[in-house]
C-alpha cells in the first residue's frame, strides 16, 4: 500500500474547514482506504499559518510528514496556497486535483495550460477522480514511475514535458451510488459548533439557538442541470446518492457527536419527494439542517414538511433585484420571483438566507439602486454579498468575449474570493459598465446596507488577528453556505 496524505489547499483568509470542510477529499480519501491505500487527511491550518503583517502564507517544514503520494486539493481561489505547499512537502509524487486542476485543463483557454501555472507539482489530475487516483496510487504502491509506461492507464492524468502539456482523457463521471460515503472519521479537524447557521434560527416560530451545537456538511447529489452564467457547475450531470448512503453519511455524523447539517447540494428541492426523503433521514437521526435552493424550486407544502423535520434554513440563489441582471446572468428567475421564495420559506417558519451578487458584467450603480430596493421590499432574515469573479469553468470564464470584458495572464495572481473586497487589484476584471474603483465603493455601501436594513451578513473572512499556528478564527455563525 502507498503511503497517501490528503489535504486542501490554505483558506486562512476565508472560511475555517472546521465549519466548511470541503467533501472531495473526503471521497478521495474514502476510496483510497476502500482500495486498500494507507490515507491520511491532514487540514492544512495546523501546518501552517498566517502572517498578517505581510500578508504571507508561513509553510512549517518541520511538521511536514513525509509520503509518497502528496494529494492537494485546491480551488481557483485558493490553488496559489497549494502551489506553495506542495514546493515545501518532502513527497515522492505530488498531485494537484480540484476544480481549479479540472476548469483550466479541460478548460478552453490554451494560454492557461501552461506549466507555470502548476508549478510544485509533478502531476496534476482533473475530474472526479475517486477511482482514477486510486489507479495512480496503485502504480505508485507497485513501484512504477508514474511517468512511464503507467501513464495512459490513468485517466485524467496532467504533466509537463520541457513546457508541453501531456495527458489522458478526463475520466467519466463516476457512479456516486457505488462510491463509498465520505471518510469523516478521517478528518482530523474537528467540527466547530454552530457555524454555518444563524446566530438564532426560527423554525416553527420557536428561536433555537444552535451555537453550542456542532455543525457538519453533506453532500446528496452532486450537479446542477440550470445554466447560470457566473457558476462553474451549470449544466452538469445531476447524479443523486441512494437514501441508504446518506443514511450511512447521517449515522457516522451522529456518532461523531454532530447535531447540525448544512447540505451542499447545488439545488436541494429539486424533486419534491426526494427531497422528503432525505427530510426524513434527518429528522431520524435528530439533526437540524440547512440547504440551499433556487427561487424557481419552490412549494409551500414541501417548505413546511421540511420545516417539521428539522429543516432550520433554506438559501436562495437571489442573486439580483434588478430583472436586467437577472437576465445577463441568465438565471431564469425574476426580481419578484425571488421575493416570493424568500417569503414561502419564511411562512414556513424557516430562515430565508438571499445569496446577492455584484459586479456581474453590466451592473452600474442603477442596478444597484434596483437591488437595494428589492432587498427592502423582500427583507430576508439574512444576505451574503458576493463580489462577482470570472471563475474558470464559468460561462464568463469561457467566453469573455460575450461579457464585454478580458481575462488577464496575471489572472490567478490576485485573491479570488470574498474578503479582500476593499482593494480594486482583488477584481480581476473590469466591467464595461463601471470602473473597478467605483464598484469596490458600491460594494462597500451596499454592505453597509446589508448591515443596516437586514442586519446579518455573512462574515466570510476568519479573524487572522492572531498570528502563529494554529489560530484559524471562526467564519462566524452568519457564515452559512
Ligand atoms: C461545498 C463548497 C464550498 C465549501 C467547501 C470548500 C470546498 N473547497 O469545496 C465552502 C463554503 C468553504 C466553499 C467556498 C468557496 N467556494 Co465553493 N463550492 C462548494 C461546492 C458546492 C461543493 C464542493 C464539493 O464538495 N463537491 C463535491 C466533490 C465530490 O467534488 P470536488 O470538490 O470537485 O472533488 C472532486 C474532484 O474535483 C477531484 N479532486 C478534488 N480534489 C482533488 C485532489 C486530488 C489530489 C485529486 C487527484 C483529485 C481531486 O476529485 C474529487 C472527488 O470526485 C462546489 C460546487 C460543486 N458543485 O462542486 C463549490 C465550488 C467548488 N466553490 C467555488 C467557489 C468559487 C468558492 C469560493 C471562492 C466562493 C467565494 N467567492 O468565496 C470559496 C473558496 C473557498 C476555498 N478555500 O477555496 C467554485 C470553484 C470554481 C473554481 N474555478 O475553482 C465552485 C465549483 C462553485 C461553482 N459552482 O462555481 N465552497
Ligand atoms: S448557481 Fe446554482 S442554480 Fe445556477 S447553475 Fe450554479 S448550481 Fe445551478
Amino acid at each position: 500500500m502507498a503511503k497517501v496524505i490528503i489535504l486542501d489547499s490554505p483558506s486562512w483568509l476565508l472560511f475555517s474547514p472546521k465549519s466548511f470542510l470541503h467533501l472531495g477529499i473526503l471521497y478521495l480519501a474514502a476510496s483510497l482506504r476502500s482500495a486498500g491505500h494507507d490515507v491520511k487527511v491532514v487540514d492544512c491550518h495546523t501546518v501552517t499559518s498566517w502572517d498578517k503583517e505581510n500578508q504571507e502564507l508561513i509553510v512549517h517544514k518541520e511538521l511536514l510528514e513525509e509520503c509518497d503520494v502528496l494529494g492537494i486539493s485546491a480551488t481557483t481561489a485558493n490553488v496559489h496556497f497549494g502551489k506553495q505547499m506542495a514546493k515545501a512537502w518532502p513527497a515522492r509524487y505530488k498531485v494537484l486535483g480540484g476544480t481549479h486542476a479540472t476548469y483550466i485543463l479541460d478548460g478552453p483557454h490554451e494560454r492557461f495550460k501552461q506549466e507555470k501555472y502548476f508549478d510544485g507539482f509533478d502531476f496534476v489530475m482533473v475530474g472526479e477522480q475517486e477511482e482514477g487516483f486510486i489507479t495512480f496510487c496503485n502504480a505508485v504502491d507497485r513501484g512504477v514511475r508514474p511517468s512511464h509506461a503507467v501513464l495512459p492507464s490513468v485517466p485524467g492524468l496532467c504533466w509537463f514535458v520541457n513546457g508541453k502539456l501531456c495527458r489522458t482523457p478526463t475520466p467519466p463521471l463516476p457512479d456516486v451510488t457505488k462510491l463509498p460515503i465520505p471518510a469523516f472519521d478521517l478528518w482530523p479537524g474537528g467540527f466547530a459548533n454552530g457555524s454555518g447557521f444563524s446566530v438564532v434560527s426560527t423554525t416553527q416560530n420557536v428561536s433555537v439557538n444552535l451555537n453550542n451545537a456542532m455543525s457538519a456538511s453533506l453532500y446528496t447529489a452532486r450537479g446542477c442541470p440550470y445554466g447560470c452564467k457566473f457558476c462553474a457547475d451549470a449544466r452538469s450531470k445531476v447524479r443523486e446518492e441512494t437514501y441508504e448512503q446518506i443514511e450511512e453519511e447521517c449515522k457516522m455524523l451522529a456518532s461523531l457527536g454532530v447535531k447540525c447539517i448544512r447540505i451542499q447540494d447545488d439545488v436541494l428541492t429539486m424533486k419534491d419527494k426526494h427531497c422528503r426523503r432525505i427530510a426524513d433521514i434527518l429528522h431520524a437521526y435528530g439533526m437540524m439542517w440547512r440547504g440551499n435552493t433556487r427561487v424557481n424550486l419552490t412549494d409551500p407544502g414541501l417548505f413546511k414538511y421540511m420545516a417539521s423535520k428539522g429543516c432550520m434554513e433554506l438559501g436562495f440563489g437571489c442573486e439580483h433585484g434588478s430583472k436586467k441582471m437577472l437576465d445577463l446572468m441568465g438565471k431564469g428567475t425574476t426580481p419578484e420571483k425571488n421575493t416570493e421564495g424568500i417569503r414561502m420559506c419564511q411562512d414556513a417558519g424557516m430562515v430565508a438566507k438571499a445569496f446577492l451578487m455584484i459586479g456581474f458584467p453590466g451592473e452600474t450603480f442603477e442596478t444597484i439602486e434596483e437591488m437595494k430596493e428589492w432587498v427592502l421590499r423582500t427583507k430576508p432574515h439574512m444576505a451574503s454579498v458576493a463580489l462577482f469573479q470570472p471563475f474558470p469553468g464559468s460561462d464568463v470564464w469561457n467566453h469573455p468575449e460575450n461579457y464585454g470584458v478580458t481575462l488577464p495572464d496575471n489572472a490567478f495572481d490576485n485573491f479570488w474570493q470574498q474578503g479582500l473586497d476593499d482593494d480594486p487589484k482583488a477584481l480581476v476584471i473590469t466591467l464595461p459598465s463601471m470602473s473597478k474603483e467605483d464598484l469596490m465603493v458600491a460594494r462597500a455601501d451596499f454592505g453597509a446596507f446589508i448591515d443596516t436594513n437586514v442586519g446579518h451578513r455573512d462574515r466570510t473572512r476568519v479573524d487572522c488577528g492572531k498570528p502563529g499556528l494554529g489560530t484559524f478564527g471562526s467564519s462566524g455563525a452568519d457564515g452559512a453556505l
